[in-house]
Protein backbone atom coordinates (compact mmCIF):
# COMPACT_ATOMS: atom_id res chain seq x y z
CA UNK A 1 0.00 0.00 0.00
CA UNK A 2 2.47 2.43 0.48
CA UNK A 3 4.63 1.62 -2.54
CA UNK A 4 1.23 2.91 -4.45
CA UNK A 5 0.43 5.92 -2.41
CA UNK A 6 4.02 6.52 -3.36
CA UNK A 7 3.85 6.09 -7.10
CA UNK A 8 0.51 8.37 -6.91
CA UNK A 9 2.58 10.97 -5.38
CA UNK A 10 5.25 10.99 -7.93
CA UNK A 11 3.38 10.71 -10.71
CA UNK A 12 0.00 12.89 -10.66
CA UNK A 13 1.43 16.18 -11.55
CA UNK A 14 3.07 14.54 -14.42
CA UNK A 15 -0.03 13.61 -15.40
CA UNK A 16 -1.80 17.27 -15.11
CA UNK A 17 1.64 17.99 -16.87
CA UNK A 18 3.07 20.49 -14.41
CA UNK A 19 6.09 19.14 -14.37
CA UNK A 20 8.62 18.66 -17.45
CA UNK A 21 11.16 16.21 -16.43
CA UNK A 22 11.41 13.89 -13.19
CA UNK A 23 8.33 11.95 -13.58
CA UNK A 24 7.91 8.26 -15.13
CA UNK A 25 10.05 5.51 -16.63
CA UNK A 26 13.35 7.39 -16.11
CA UNK A 27 12.68 9.07 -12.93
CA UNK A 28 15.67 8.57 -10.96
CA UNK A 29 13.50 8.49 -8.01
CA UNK A 30 12.27 4.65 -8.82
CA UNK A 31 15.75 3.50 -8.87
CA UNK A 32 17.08 1.81 -5.54
CA UNK A 33 20.74 3.36 -6.64
CA UNK A 34 19.00 6.94 -5.77
CA UNK A 35 19.97 9.16 -3.31
CA UNK A 36 22.72 9.51 -0.33
CA UNK A 37 20.18 8.22 2.19
CA UNK A 38 21.14 4.59 2.46
CA UNK A 39 22.43 1.85 0.44
CA UNK A 40 20.23 -1.24 -0.87
CA UNK A 41 16.99 0.50 -1.53
CA UNK A 42 16.41 2.10 1.61
CA UNK A 43 13.39 4.48 0.98
CA UNK A 44 15.02 8.09 0.63
CA UNK A 45 11.62 9.73 2.05
CA UNK A 46 12.57 8.65 5.44
CA UNK A 47 13.23 12.20 7.16
CA UNK A 48 15.55 10.22 9.71
CA UNK A 49 17.50 9.02 7.54
CA UNK A 50 18.05 12.43 6.01
CA UNK A 51 21.69 13.98 7.21
CA UNK A 52 21.44 17.30 4.34
CA UNK A 53 17.95 18.42 6.35
CA UNK A 54 17.83 20.67 9.35
CA UNK A 55 14.83 19.33 11.39
CA UNK A 56 11.63 21.57 11.27
CA UNK A 57 11.76 24.08 14.57
CA UNK A 58 9.44 27.20 14.46
CA UNK A 59 12.06 30.24 14.43
CA UNK A 60 15.40 28.67 12.54
CA UNK A 61 17.29 30.41 10.90
CA UNK A 62 19.48 30.67 8.24
CA UNK A 63 22.59 33.63 7.30
CA UNK A 64 22.82 34.43 3.55
CA UNK A 65 25.87 33.53 1.79
CA UNK A 66 26.96 36.85 2.12
CA UNK A 67 26.29 37.12 5.69
CA UNK A 68 24.63 40.29 5.90
CA UNK A 69 20.99 38.98 5.80
CA UNK A 70 19.80 36.32 8.78
CA UNK A 71 16.54 34.91 7.60
CA UNK A 72 14.16 33.35 10.00
CA UNK A 73 11.43 30.63 9.46
CA UNK A 74 9.16 31.81 11.82
CA UNK A 75 6.18 29.87 11.10
CA UNK A 76 4.92 27.01 8.98
CA UNK A 77 1.16 26.45 8.55
CA UNK A 78 -0.24 23.73 6.62
CA UNK A 79 -4.45 23.45 6.15
CA UNK A 80 -5.41 20.42 7.07
CA UNK A 81 -9.48 19.97 6.91
CA UNK A 82 -10.07 24.08 6.07
CA UNK A 83 -8.14 24.25 9.12
CA UNK A 84 -4.14 26.05 9.40
CA UNK A 85 -1.78 23.75 11.44
CA UNK A 86 1.15 25.03 12.99
CA UNK A 87 3.55 22.52 12.05
CA UNK A 88 6.49 21.19 10.32
CA UNK A 89 6.51 21.09 6.39
CA UNK A 90 4.27 18.19 5.15
CA UNK A 91 4.08 16.87 1.68
CA UNK A 92 1.27 19.69 -0.38
CA UNK A 93 0.95 23.18 0.17
CA UNK A 94 2.18 24.98 3.05
CA UNK A 95 2.74 28.58 3.75
CA UNK A 96 6.06 30.35 5.65
CA UNK A 97 6.32 33.06 7.50
CA UNK A 98 9.54 34.35 7.15
CA UNK A 99 11.21 37.53 8.69
CA UNK A 100 14.65 38.80 6.64
CA UNK A 101 17.29 40.37 9.73
CA UNK A 102 20.16 42.83 8.90
CA UNK A 103 23.45 42.15 9.98
CA UNK A 104 22.30 44.50 13.06
CA UNK A 105 19.66 42.01 13.81
CA UNK A 106 16.89 44.80 12.10
CA UNK A 107 14.22 43.15 10.81
CA UNK A 108 14.16 44.53 6.87
CA UNK A 109 11.32 45.00 4.05
CA UNK A 110 11.89 45.18 0.62
CA UNK A 111 14.68 42.52 0.03
CA UNK A 112 13.41 39.74 -0.64
CA UNK A 113 13.46 39.02 -4.72
CA UNK A 114 11.82 35.55 -4.78
CA UNK A 115 11.57 31.73 -3.40
CA UNK A 116 12.83 29.20 -5.51
CA UNK A 117 11.95 25.63 -3.78
CA UNK A 118 13.97 22.54 -5.37
CA UNK A 119 14.77 18.63 -4.92
CA UNK A 120 18.42 18.28 -5.94
CA UNK A 121 18.17 14.49 -6.28
CA UNK A 122 15.20 14.63 -9.06
CA UNK A 123 16.67 18.23 -10.20
CA UNK A 124 12.99 20.01 -10.45
CA UNK A 125 11.47 23.14 -8.28
CA UNK A 126 7.72 23.17 -8.20
CA UNK A 127 4.92 25.60 -8.72
CA UNK A 128 5.85 29.68 -8.48
CA UNK A 129 6.04 30.94 -4.88
CA UNK A 130 4.14 33.89 -4.41
CA UNK A 131 6.43 36.32 -1.97
CA UNK A 132 3.96 39.07 -0.08
CA UNK A 133 5.29 41.79 2.51
CA UNK A 134 3.54 41.46 5.74
CA UNK A 135 5.06 44.61 7.25
CA UNK A 136 8.41 44.89 9.81
CA UNK A 137 10.91 42.74 8.17
CA UNK A 138 8.49 39.71 7.88
CA UNK A 139 6.92 38.53 4.55
CA UNK A 140 4.02 35.42 3.78
CA UNK A 141 5.39 32.34 1.27
CA UNK A 142 2.24 31.17 -0.49
CA UNK A 143 1.69 28.92 -2.21
CA UNK A 144 5.07 26.96 -0.51
CA UNK A 145 3.69 23.99 -3.20
CA UNK A 146 6.30 21.07 -1.45
CA UNK A 147 4.01 18.21 -3.66
CA UNK A 148 6.37 15.11 -3.29
CA UNK A 149 8.32 13.75 0.21
CA UNK A 150 12.07 14.12 0.30
CA UNK A 151 14.75 16.30 0.88
CA UNK A 152 14.11 20.43 -0.35
CA UNK A 153 16.06 23.48 -0.59
CA UNK A 154 14.01 26.21 -0.04
CA UNK A 155 16.15 29.55 -1.41
CA UNK A 156 15.19 32.97 -0.33
CA UNK A 157 16.86 35.32 -2.90
CA UNK A 158 17.30 38.54 -1.23
CA UNK A 159 18.67 41.81 -2.98
CA UNK A 160 22.69 42.10 -2.60
CA UNK A 161 24.18 45.05 -0.11
CA UNK A 162 26.70 45.45 -3.11
CA UNK A 163 26.10 44.58 -6.71
CA UNK A 164 25.70 41.18 -6.35
CA UNK A 165 22.35 38.82 -5.02
CA UNK A 166 22.31 37.28 -2.14
CA UNK A 167 20.32 34.10 -1.03
CA UNK A 168 19.89 31.98 1.77
CA UNK A 169 18.55 28.58 1.80
CA UNK A 170 16.55 26.60 4.20
CA UNK A 171 17.57 22.24 3.79
CA UNK A 172 14.13 20.56 4.44
CA UNK A 173 12.68 16.83 4.00
CA UNK A 174 9.08 16.58 3.61
CA UNK A 175 8.08 13.13 4.89
CA UNK A 176 5.59 10.77 3.63
CU1 LIG B 1 11.09 15.21 -6.42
Amino acid sequence: MMEMRRKVGLCFLGALGVLGAGCGADDPSMTSQQGTGGAGGVDFITCAAETRATPYSAGMRETSISGAWTVKLLDNTFVVDGKALSEAPAKGTDTWAIEVDDATGKPTDGVVTGVSPWMPDHRHGTTPVMVSAAGAGTYTLNPLYLYMSGYWEITVNLTGTGSAADSAMFPICVPD
